[in-house]
Protein backbone atom coordinates (compact mmCIF):
# COMPACT_ATOMS: atom_id res chain seq x y z
CA UNK A 1 0.00 0.00 0.00
CA UNK A 2 1.01 3.08 -0.75
CA UNK A 3 1.50 6.46 1.29
CA UNK A 4 -2.66 7.78 1.21
CA UNK A 5 -2.97 11.00 2.15
CA UNK A 6 -6.47 11.44 1.20
CA UNK A 7 -8.25 9.13 3.72
CA UNK A 8 -11.99 10.21 5.16
CA UNK A 9 -13.20 10.68 8.40
CA UNK A 10 -15.67 7.84 7.63
CA UNK A 11 -12.91 5.72 6.43
CA UNK A 12 -11.13 6.54 10.12
CA UNK A 13 -14.34 5.65 11.41
CA UNK A 14 -14.91 2.28 9.89
CA UNK A 15 -11.76 0.90 11.20
CA UNK A 16 -12.97 1.75 14.70
CA UNK A 17 -15.72 0.21 14.41
CA UNK A 18 -14.17 -3.15 13.37
CA UNK A 19 -14.72 -6.07 15.53
CA UNK A 20 -11.55 -5.86 17.48
CA UNK A 21 -9.74 -8.73 16.50
CA UNK A 22 -10.04 -8.29 12.75
CA UNK A 23 -8.89 -4.37 13.38
CA UNK A 24 -5.84 -5.22 15.30
CA UNK A 25 -5.03 -8.30 12.18
CA UNK A 26 -5.34 -5.91 10.19
CA UNK A 27 -2.63 -3.41 11.09
CA UNK A 28 -0.75 -6.48 12.16
CA UNK A 29 -0.76 -7.34 8.21
CA UNK A 30 0.11 -3.35 7.40
CA UNK A 31 2.88 -3.28 10.07
CA UNK A 32 4.62 -6.67 8.60
CA UNK A 33 4.53 -5.55 4.92
CA UNK A 34 6.33 -2.29 5.66
CA UNK A 35 8.26 -2.74 8.88
CA UNK A 36 10.03 -5.83 10.58
CA UNK A 37 7.51 -6.99 12.48
CA UNK A 38 9.28 -7.85 16.02
CA UNK A 39 11.58 -4.91 16.13
CA UNK A 40 11.02 -2.01 18.20
CA UNK A 41 13.09 1.86 18.06
CA UNK A 42 14.30 2.49 21.51
CA UNK A 43 14.59 6.52 21.86
CA UNK A 44 15.39 8.80 25.10
CA UNK A 45 13.92 11.91 26.15
CA UNK A 46 15.74 14.80 27.71
CA UNK A 47 14.53 17.77 29.47
CA UNK A 48 16.70 20.64 28.28
CA UNK A 49 14.88 23.21 29.73
CA UNK A 50 12.16 22.17 32.39
CA UNK A 51 8.61 24.12 33.75
CA UNK A 52 8.05 27.87 33.18
CA UNK A 53 5.99 27.23 30.07
CA UNK A 54 3.72 30.23 29.03
CA UNK A 55 1.62 28.07 27.21
CA UNK A 56 -1.74 26.36 29.00
CA UNK A 57 -1.89 23.05 27.45
CA UNK A 58 -4.28 21.94 30.36
CA UNK A 59 -2.59 18.55 30.57
CA UNK A 60 0.86 19.54 31.03
CA UNK A 61 2.80 20.17 34.28
CA UNK A 62 5.01 22.38 32.54
CA UNK A 63 2.35 25.12 32.30
CA UNK A 64 2.90 28.66 34.18
CA UNK A 65 -1.18 27.89 34.63
CA UNK A 66 -0.65 24.59 36.29
CA UNK A 67 -0.41 24.54 40.31
CA UNK A 68 2.00 21.34 39.89
CA UNK A 69 4.87 22.99 41.99
CA UNK A 70 7.44 21.61 39.47
CA UNK A 71 10.81 23.55 39.62
CA UNK A 72 11.37 25.50 36.56
CA UNK A 73 15.23 25.67 35.22
CA UNK A 74 16.71 27.37 32.97
CA UNK A 75 18.06 26.01 29.36
CA UNK A 76 20.91 23.00 30.51
CA UNK A 77 24.41 23.66 29.02
CA UNK A 78 25.65 22.20 25.95
CA UNK A 79 28.31 19.96 27.71
CA UNK A 80 25.53 17.82 30.09
CA UNK A 81 23.11 17.12 27.21
CA UNK A 82 26.02 15.45 25.34
CA UNK A 83 26.75 13.30 28.89
CA UNK A 84 23.36 12.32 29.23
CA UNK A 85 23.16 11.54 25.23
CA UNK A 86 26.78 9.55 25.43
CA UNK A 87 24.90 7.52 28.78
CA UNK A 88 21.60 6.92 26.10
CA UNK A 89 23.63 5.65 23.59
CA UNK A 90 25.48 3.26 26.18
CA UNK A 91 21.81 1.98 26.77
CA UNK A 92 21.13 1.10 23.47
CA UNK A 93 18.89 3.54 21.79
CA UNK A 94 18.96 5.21 18.81
CA UNK A 95 17.87 8.57 19.18
CA UNK A 96 18.00 11.56 21.07
CA UNK A 97 14.91 13.82 21.88
CA UNK A 98 15.45 16.68 23.83
CA UNK A 99 13.06 18.75 24.80
CA UNK A 100 11.97 22.35 26.11
CA UNK A 101 9.21 23.93 27.98
CA UNK A 102 9.36 26.89 25.32
CA UNK A 103 6.16 28.27 23.40
CA UNK A 104 8.97 29.30 20.74
CA UNK A 105 12.59 29.50 21.18
CA UNK A 106 14.41 33.06 21.09
CA UNK A 107 16.79 33.72 18.70
CA UNK A 108 19.28 33.94 21.48
CA UNK A 109 19.25 30.27 22.34
CA UNK A 110 19.92 29.27 18.65
CA UNK A 111 23.60 28.71 19.19
CA UNK A 112 23.49 26.54 22.31
CA UNK A 113 20.48 24.45 20.56
CA UNK A 114 22.35 23.98 17.45
CA UNK A 115 25.83 22.72 19.29
CA UNK A 116 23.41 20.34 20.86
CA UNK A 117 22.41 18.94 17.41
CA UNK A 118 25.83 19.12 16.19
CA UNK A 119 27.37 17.05 19.06
CA UNK A 120 24.36 14.06 19.40
CA UNK A 121 24.74 13.80 15.66
CA UNK A 122 28.16 13.30 15.70
CA UNK A 123 28.04 10.76 18.58
CA UNK A 124 25.64 8.63 15.73
CA UNK A 125 22.22 9.44 17.32
CA UNK A 126 19.61 10.57 15.61
CA UNK A 127 18.38 13.92 17.20
CA UNK A 128 14.80 14.95 17.58
CA UNK A 129 13.85 18.38 18.83
CA UNK A 130 10.44 19.95 20.49
CA UNK A 131 10.93 23.53 21.25
CA UNK A 132 7.59 24.60 20.52
CA UNK A 133 6.70 26.84 17.35
CA UNK A 134 9.50 27.44 15.13
CA UNK A 135 9.70 30.11 12.30
CA UNK A 136 10.98 29.31 9.06
CA UNK A 137 14.35 30.87 9.28
CA UNK A 138 14.77 28.99 12.41
CA UNK A 139 14.03 25.66 11.14
CA UNK A 140 15.94 26.22 8.33
CA UNK A 141 18.80 26.74 10.50
CA UNK A 142 18.04 23.49 12.65
CA UNK A 143 17.91 21.77 9.72
CA UNK A 144 21.28 22.72 8.40
CA UNK A 145 22.76 21.69 11.05
CA UNK A 146 21.73 18.13 10.57
CA UNK A 147 18.44 17.70 13.33
CA UNK A 148 16.97 14.56 11.77
CA UNK A 149 13.01 15.20 13.49
CA UNK A 150 11.51 17.89 14.81
CA UNK A 151 8.46 17.27 17.65
CA UNK A 152 5.40 19.10 17.03
CA UNK A 153 2.21 17.48 18.21
CA UNK A 154 -1.38 18.06 17.12
CA UNK A 155 -2.34 16.55 20.32
CA UNK A 156 -6.26 16.17 19.62
CA UNK A 157 -8.77 16.74 16.86
CA UNK A 158 -9.04 20.28 15.36
CA UNK A 159 -12.12 20.67 17.05
CA UNK A 160 -11.27 19.94 20.26
CA UNK A 161 -8.17 21.89 20.17
CA UNK A 162 -9.28 24.87 21.74
CA UNK A 163 -10.81 23.44 24.83
CA UNK A 164 -7.92 22.06 25.83
CA UNK A 165 -5.01 24.96 24.68
CA UNK A 166 -6.18 28.27 23.99
CA UNK A 167 -3.23 30.34 24.11
CA UNK A 168 -2.73 28.92 20.17
CA UNK A 169 -4.49 27.60 17.77
CA UNK A 170 -4.46 24.10 15.56
CA UNK A 171 -3.64 26.53 12.20
CA UNK A 172 -0.28 27.35 14.22
CA UNK A 173 0.84 24.07 14.58
CA UNK A 174 -0.09 23.28 11.13
CA UNK A 175 2.68 26.29 10.26
CA UNK A 176 5.41 25.23 11.78
CA UNK A 177 4.54 22.01 10.98
CA UNK A 178 4.89 23.48 7.18
CA UNK A 179 8.20 25.23 8.44
CA UNK A 180 9.70 22.11 9.79
CA UNK A 181 8.81 19.80 6.68
CA UNK A 182 10.49 23.04 3.55
CA UNK A 183 13.78 23.07 6.22
CA UNK A 184 14.15 19.03 5.32
CA UNK A 185 13.58 17.57 8.35
CA UNK A 186 11.57 14.81 9.04
CA UNK A 187 7.95 15.83 10.88
CA UNK A 188 7.46 13.76 14.38
CA UNK A 189 3.81 14.54 15.19
CA UNK A 190 0.92 12.67 17.09
CA UNK A 191 -0.83 13.37 20.25
CA UNK A 192 -2.77 12.60 23.54
CA UNK A 193 -5.58 10.40 24.10
CA UNK A 194 -6.94 9.96 27.57
CA UNK A 195 -8.19 13.37 27.46
CA UNK A 196 -11.58 12.77 28.28
CA UNK A 197 -12.21 13.07 24.59
CA UNK A 198 -14.92 10.84 22.57
CA UNK A 199 -14.22 8.59 19.59
CA UNK A 200 -15.20 11.31 17.43
CA UNK A 201 -11.80 13.18 18.85
CA UNK A 202 -9.99 10.06 18.55
CA UNK A 203 -10.94 9.75 14.91
CA UNK A 204 -10.58 13.57 14.42
CA UNK A 205 -7.25 13.19 15.16
CA UNK A 206 -5.79 10.72 13.44
CA UNK A 207 -7.97 12.33 10.02
CA UNK A 208 -5.69 15.38 11.19
CA UNK A 209 -2.36 13.49 11.06
CA UNK A 210 -3.25 11.06 7.68
CA UNK A 211 -4.08 13.76 5.65
CA UNK A 212 -1.46 16.03 6.40
CA UNK A 213 0.72 16.96 2.83
CA UNK A 214 2.88 13.94 3.95
CA UNK A 215 2.60 11.18 6.48
CA UNK A 216 4.98 12.21 9.69
CA UNK A 217 7.92 9.99 10.21
CA UNK A 218 7.14 9.41 13.91
CA UNK A 219 3.31 9.52 15.66
CA UNK A 220 4.01 9.49 18.79
CA UNK A 221 0.62 8.38 20.50
CA UNK A 222 0.25 9.41 24.33
CA UNK A 223 -1.72 8.08 26.95
CA UNK A 224 -2.34 11.27 29.15
CA UNK A 225 -0.22 11.26 32.26
CA UNK A 226 -2.52 12.71 35.06
CA UNK A 227 -1.08 15.29 37.32
CA UNK A 228 -2.33 17.01 40.18
CA UNK A 229 -2.58 20.65 39.24
CA UNK A 230 -3.71 20.61 35.78
CA UNK A 231 -7.01 20.97 34.69
CA UNK A 232 -6.78 17.97 32.93
CA UNK A 233 -5.48 16.01 35.90
CA UNK A 234 -7.76 17.47 37.90
CA UNK A 235 -10.81 16.23 36.09
CA UNK A 236 -9.94 12.85 35.56
CA UNK A 237 -9.45 12.35 39.36
CA UNK A 238 -12.70 13.71 39.56
CA UNK A 239 -14.44 12.06 36.58
CA UNK A 240 -12.28 8.61 36.63
CA UNK A 241 -14.59 6.83 34.03
CA UNK A 242 -12.94 9.44 31.85
CA UNK A 243 -9.86 7.30 31.70
CA UNK A 244 -9.62 5.57 28.40
CA UNK A 245 -9.99 1.83 28.10
CA UNK A 246 -7.45 -0.46 26.94
CA UNK A 247 -9.18 -1.69 24.54
CA UNK A 248 -9.87 1.95 22.66
CA UNK A 249 -6.55 3.01 23.18
CA UNK A 250 -4.97 0.08 21.17
CA UNK A 251 -7.89 0.67 18.47
CA UNK A 252 -6.08 4.33 18.09
CA UNK A 253 -2.73 2.44 18.15
CA UNK A 254 -4.11 -0.19 15.36
CA UNK A 255 -5.97 2.85 12.81
CA UNK A 256 -2.77 5.07 12.88
CA UNK A 257 -0.93 1.75 11.74
CA UNK A 258 -3.37 1.06 8.99
CA UNK A 259 -3.71 4.93 7.77
CA UNK A 260 -0.02 5.88 8.50
CA UNK A 261 1.91 2.49 7.11
CA UNK A 262 5.40 3.24 6.85
CA UNK A 263 5.50 5.59 9.91
CA UNK A 264 7.35 4.97 13.24
CA UNK A 265 4.22 4.55 15.51
CA UNK A 266 5.28 5.72 19.22
CA UNK A 267 3.96 4.09 21.86
CA UNK A 268 4.90 7.24 24.17
CA UNK A 269 4.02 8.49 27.60
CA UNK A 270 1.90 6.49 30.02
CA UNK A 271 3.43 3.01 29.45
CA UNK A 272 4.13 2.81 33.31
CA UNK A 273 0.42 2.71 34.31
CA UNK A 274 -0.38 0.17 31.22
CA UNK A 275 -0.22 -3.63 31.66
CA UNK A 276 2.13 -5.58 30.01
CA UNK A 277 -0.35 -7.41 28.31
CA UNK A 278 -1.83 -3.78 26.67
CA UNK A 279 1.86 -2.85 25.45
CA UNK A 280 1.80 -6.23 23.74
CA UNK A 281 -1.57 -5.30 22.20
CA UNK A 282 0.05 -2.51 20.76
CA UNK A 283 3.05 -3.93 19.50
CA UNK A 284 0.94 -6.29 17.59
CA UNK A 285 -1.36 -3.36 16.77
CA UNK A 286 1.66 -2.24 14.57
CA UNK A 287 3.34 0.40 17.03
CA UNK A 288 7.23 -0.01 16.81
CA UNK A 289 8.88 2.36 19.47
CA UNK A 290 9.18 3.57 22.52
CA UNK A 291 10.59 6.07 25.16
CA UNK A 292 12.97 4.05 27.28
CA UNK A 293 14.89 5.16 30.72
CA UNK A 294 12.85 5.80 34.02
CA UNK A 295 11.88 9.31 33.18
CA UNK A 296 10.06 11.13 30.00
CA UNK A 297 10.40 14.89 30.39
CA UNK A 298 9.21 15.43 34.11
CA UNK A 299 7.06 12.45 34.24
CA UNK A 300 8.45 8.26 35.04
CA UNK A 301 8.66 5.63 32.67
CA UNK A 302 8.94 2.09 33.44
CA UNK A 303 13.03 2.00 33.17
CA UNK A 304 15.33 -0.35 31.24
CA UNK A 305 15.28 -3.39 33.13
CA UNK A 306 11.53 -3.71 33.05
CA UNK A 307 11.32 -3.19 29.17
CA UNK A 308 14.04 -5.46 28.90
CA UNK A 309 12.31 -7.84 30.45
CA UNK A 310 9.17 -7.46 28.55
CA UNK A 311 11.45 -7.81 25.41
CA UNK A 312 12.86 -11.17 26.46
CA UNK A 313 9.27 -12.17 27.22
CA UNK A 314 7.78 -11.13 23.57
CA UNK A 315 11.01 -12.10 21.43
CA UNK A 316 11.06 -8.17 20.76
CA UNK A 317 13.98 -7.10 19.97
CA UNK A 318 15.24 -3.49 20.00
CA UNK A 319 15.68 -1.84 16.66
CA UNK A 320 19.45 -1.01 15.51
CA UNK A 321 19.51 2.62 14.04
CA UNK A 322 19.59 1.38 10.03
CA UNK A 323 16.21 0.69 9.87
CA UNK A 324 14.34 4.30 11.11
CA UNK A 325 16.68 5.79 8.68
CA UNK A 326 15.24 3.02 5.68
CA UNK A 327 12.17 4.19 6.36
CA UNK A 328 12.94 7.48 6.26
CA UNK A 329 14.34 7.03 2.79
CA UNK A 330 11.50 5.39 2.02
CA UNK A 331 9.21 8.44 2.76
CA UNK A 332 11.61 10.67 0.45
CA UNK A 333 11.42 8.29 -2.22
N1 LIG B 1 6.73 22.78 24.53
C1 LIG B 1 6.78 22.01 23.36
C2 LIG B 1 5.44 21.79 22.72
O1 LIG B 1 4.47 21.65 23.44
O2 LIG B 1 5.39 21.73 21.50
C3 LIG B 1 7.48 20.69 23.53
C4 LIG B 1 7.35 19.87 24.79
S1 LIG B 1 5.75 19.19 25.12
C5 LIG B 1 5.96 18.59 26.74
C6 LIG B 1 5.66 17.77 24.06
C7 LIG B 1 4.43 16.91 24.09
O3 LIG B 1 4.40 16.15 25.28
C8 LIG B 1 3.08 17.59 24.07
O4 LIG B 1 2.70 18.00 22.80
C9 LIG B 1 2.17 16.48 24.57
O5 LIG B 1 1.70 15.69 23.51
C10 LIG B 1 3.11 15.63 25.45
N2 LIG B 1 2.71 15.72 26.86
C11 LIG B 1 2.92 16.76 27.69
N3 LIG B 1 2.41 16.49 28.92
C12 LIG B 1 1.86 15.25 28.85
C13 LIG B 1 1.17 14.42 29.78
N4 LIG B 1 0.93 14.81 31.03
N5 LIG B 1 0.75 13.21 29.39
C14 LIG B 1 0.99 12.80 28.11
N6 LIG B 1 1.62 13.54 27.19
C15 LIG B 1 2.06 14.76 27.54
C1 LIG C 1 5.71 13.23 22.76
O1 LIG C 1 4.74 13.13 22.00
N1 LIG C 1 5.80 12.66 23.96
C2 LIG C 1 7.02 13.04 24.62
C3 LIG C 1 7.78 13.79 23.50
N2 LIG C 1 6.81 13.91 22.48
C4 LIG C 1 8.47 15.04 23.78
C5 LIG C 1 6.78 13.81 25.86
C6 LIG C 1 5.88 13.11 26.84
C7 LIG C 1 5.80 13.97 28.05
C8 LIG C 1 5.14 13.26 29.17
C9 LIG C 1 5.03 14.11 30.39
C10 LIG C 1 6.31 14.48 31.05
O2 LIG C 1 7.30 13.72 31.02
O3 LIG C 1 6.38 15.55 31.63
FE1 LIG D 1 4.47 24.37 27.25
FE2 LIG D 1 4.75 22.26 25.66
FE3 LIG D 1 3.78 21.99 28.16
FE4 LIG D 1 2.30 23.16 26.33
S1 LIG D 1 3.01 21.02 26.30
S2 LIG D 1 2.64 23.90 28.41
S3 LIG D 1 3.83 24.23 25.11
S4 LIG D 1 5.83 22.62 27.60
Amino acid sequence: MTQRTDWTRDEVAALFDLPFTTLVFQAAEVHRAHHAADEVQLSTLLSIKTGGCPEDCGYCNQSVHAETGLKATKLMDVQSVLQAAAQAKDHGSTRFCMGAAWRNPKDRDMDAIVQMVEGVRGMGLETCMTLGMLTPAQAERLGQAGLDYYNHNIDTSPERYSSVITTRSFGERLETLENVRSAGINVCCGGIVGMGEDREDRIGFLHALATLPEHPGSVPINALVPVKGTVLGDMLADTPMAKIDDIEFVRTVAVARITMPRSMVRLSAGRESMSEATQALCFMAGANSIFTGDKLLTAGNRGDSADAALFAKLGVRPMTADEPMRVKMECVE
